[in-house]
């Protein structure tokens, strides 16, 4: 059985339970108290150093970092169309597992954090970002509906999470039309389950 180490609230580990679902993979969710710090002790530093989550068990495979996660079960359990082989074709999708990795990691998630979670980063900063990303990807998707080929791939995947949840940061996804139907067309894949969105702040 594949086990996933787990927080509803976190785009990484969606990304993962999104792609379990679209490939119809039986797997147990194994749920880590991340406000009580359990990512952070020895016990769990055993199984991913980096004190991060999500890490993917299974049978004797671990791994740790969720676009890693992604390339082994698109691979190991889906057809070559998730992360095609051909060079040229891998490295777009490549190019994409990146964005998910930094630009993303950097902006989006960031201000999501501020505003939702209280943590104390530049909220200014990590929006200004999440603009500038949004503002590329908008034009990348005016004339595509995916972002890496034809058809869905791991890259969609790997993007999809925090961009669904972006107005959770103060970020307005109004001016991005293409960025906004093509999470739509994620979220009516066969099988998906969509990213939990989080209720608003109470004001103090
Ligand atoms: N590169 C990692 C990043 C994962 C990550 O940042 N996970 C967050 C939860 S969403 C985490 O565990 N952060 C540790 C912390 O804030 O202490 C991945 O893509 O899986």
């Amino acid at each position: 059985m594949i086990r996933l180490y787990d927080t509803e609230p976190s785009g990484s580990c969606h990304k993962v339970r999104l792609l379990l679902s679209l490939l119809g993979l039986d797997h147990e969710l194994v749920p880590v108290d991340f406000h009580g710090g359990e990512h952070r002790t020895p016990a769990f530093r055993k199984i991913n150093p980096f004190g991060e989550i999500p890490v993917l068990v299974d049978g004797a495979i671990t791994l740790r970092d969720s676009q890693s996660i992604l390339v082994y079960l698109a691979r190991r359990y889906g057809d070559e169309s998730w992360l095609p082989l051909q060079p040229e074709a891998m490295a777009r999708v490549m190019q994409w597992l990146s964005v998910a990795g930094n630009e993303i990691q950097n902006g989006p998630n960031p201000a999501r954090r501020a505003v939702v979670f209280g943590r104390k980063f530049d909220l200014a900063a990590a929006q200004k970002a999440s603009h500038r990303l949004l503002t590329v990807m908008d034009a990348h998707l005016r004339d595509r509906d995916w972002l890496a080929a034809d058809h869905p791939t791991i890259a969609d995947i790997a993007c999809y999470p925090y961009l669904a949840v972006v107005p959770e940061g103060s970020v307005d996804l109004t001016p991005y039309p293409n960025v906004r139907a093509w999470i739509d067309q994620i979220e009516s894949l066969p099988n998906a389950v969509p990213m939990p969105r989080q209720p608003a702040p109470t004001p103090d």
